[in-house]
């Protein structure tokens, strides 16, 4: 569990990072995405990956992400940018706009996986 939610934590920051810079999914990134190992990653698998990042980060298992929960994955401005209602918290709905909105971002072909 433990391990569980540091790869998790790992690759919400290198997403976060991989997406602010624009940058191509690092391979080992992809190999963890990719669930059923078919060489794409589809936006299924990212959204399942992302659904468990989020409750492996919310610890106190209250529905949302606190500052304090996210603070050694996500700078204050990026924090920010995910709150959408700036209510101080990112909610489940918020967290996910906000990585589908990264997968989008990243699947620059927009046929749904990516490469
Ligand atoms: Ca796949
Ligand atoms: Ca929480
Ligand atoms: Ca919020």
């Amino acid at each position: 569990m433990k391990k569980a939610a540091m790869i998790a934590t790992f690759f919400l920051c290198q997403t976060v990072l991989a997406v602010a810079q624009t940058a191509p999914m690092y391979q080992g990134q992809k190999d963890r995405l990719d669930s059923d190992s078919n060489g794409t990653v589809e936006r299924s698998e990212y959204q399942a990956f992302m659904t468990t990042a989020f409750t492996s980060l919310d610890k106190n298992k209250d529905g949302s992400l606190q500052s304090a929960e996210v603070d050694k994955v996500l700078t204050t401005q990026q924090f920010a940018l995910s709150d959408a209602n700036r209510d101080g918290v990112v909610g489940q709905s918020e967290f996910m706009n906000r990585v589908m909105n990264d997968f989008t971002a990243a699947d620059r072909s927009g046929d749904g996986n990516l490469q």
